[in-house]
């Protein structure tokens, strides 16, 4: 299996996430790409190689160009006002306000972001253009005929919507990937998303096509971030009606919940849509020890799971997301990986 992946991802890595009403280290950090290296190479998957320069031409189709030209901007904008710390926004356009981008960094931030514990710093947008270049890297050797490869994306990307940053995430990888997929001649993708959290970006960006079926096993709304999407009624619109699919599951959710039931209906929806390409959006979030999580999976459940995604038989590219039991986080990676290619 084909590794793509970027020592860049060390350019964001900001010194605070506010947590809990306090600036903690934050728990999307650059170590969580070192141990899923490390164990890779443990585990015999040893074709590591660099992405190729980021082709802006699927990311235009997925983001806005105002969106974009924030993102190269941000860190610009924010250092000229002299501020001190990283660039986090204090000011959001809530219901009945203006829609409106202003000039101000400071309005700006709010009105690009969708959850404020992101920071921006001076490396975020090459970490960010980085991510999604190691995404259409992999995305290739797919398009070439390859039956699976692996993005080791850092930051993540399945909470960036088409104009909207959060959740650690900026450039939408998964979301690009799958757009380079159709640009490359597919005529289906499914997006399965099974990072513990519902992606709210990706489900967005795909809301009213029928090209892409998103498919994600995620943390209840009224229970956990992003809070304000992924509800199991949220079925798609327009043409792609019927093409998203959200299982919403319950504190405590364990394997024989999670896999049993949701991963097993998942398969068998995109058995029937018959895609030309899987993408997977792979975050190991759903660990029983992940320290902002609540799903109850095991290291075994990982195997588990990615044997079961292999039997789709499908070319299947895998897209890194979250993960936050940093030390466990390359034992469950590769425990999809591993047990995909056993499948
Ligand atoms: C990014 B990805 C929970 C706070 C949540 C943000 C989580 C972003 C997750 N108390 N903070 O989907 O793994
Ligand atoms: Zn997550």
């Amino acid at each position: 299996m084909k590794i793509v992946r970027s020592e860049a991802h060390r350019l964001h890595f900001p010194k605070g996430e506010l947590y809990g009403g306090v600036l903690v280290r934050p728990f999307e950090c650059p170590e969580r790409w070192d141990y899923i290296m490390q164990r890779l190479s443990e585990q015999g998957l040893q074709q590591v190689v660099d992405p190729p320069p980021l082709d802006m031409t699927p990311v235009r189709k997925i983001h806005g160009e105002d969106f974009l030209s924030f993102l190269a901007e941000a860190w610009a904008l924010w250092e000229a006002e002299n501020y001190a710390g990283e660039a986090i926004p204090s000011v959001i356009p809530a219901r009945r306000m203006r829609q409106k981008a202003p000039r101000h960094i400071d309005g700006k931030l709010g009105f690009y972001c969708m959850a404020i514990e992101t920071a921006i710093t001076s490396g975020t947008w090459e970490a960010a253009q980085s991510s999604a270049a190691c995404a259409l890297g992999a995305q290739r050797y797919i398009a070439a005929g390859e039956p699976h490869a692996f993005a080791l994306c850092r930051p993540p990307g399945h909470h960036a919507g088409k104009d909207l940053y959060g959740g650690y995430c900026f450039l939408n990888n998964a979301a690009i990937a799958a757009q380079a997929c159709l640009d490359s001649g597919a005529a289906r993708v499914a997006l399965l998303d099974v990072d513990f959290h519902h992606g709210n970006g990706s489900q967005d960006i795909f809301y009213e096509r029928d090209d892409v079926y998103y498919l994600s096993l995620h943390g209840q709304p009224q229970d956990a971030f992003p809070h304000f999407l992924g509800y199991a009624d949220e079925s798609g619109a327009g043409p792609g009606e019927g093409f998203n699919r959200n299982y919403p599951l319950a504190p405590g959710t364990a394997y024989d919940v999670w896999g049993g039931q949701a991963l097993e209906d998942a398969c068998k929806r995109i058995s029937r849509y018959a895609p030309d390409v899987l993408v997977v959006s792979l975050g190991v979030d759903t660990f029983e020890h992940d320290p902002i999580s609540f799903f109850k999976l095991t290291s075994t459940d990982f195997s588990v799971y990615g044997e079961r995604l292999a039997k789709l038989r499908v070319p299947t590219l895998f897209i890194m997301e979250g993960g936050y039991a940093v030390s466990e986080i390359g034992t469950n990676t590769v425990n999809v990986l591993t047990g995909f290619l056993q499948g």
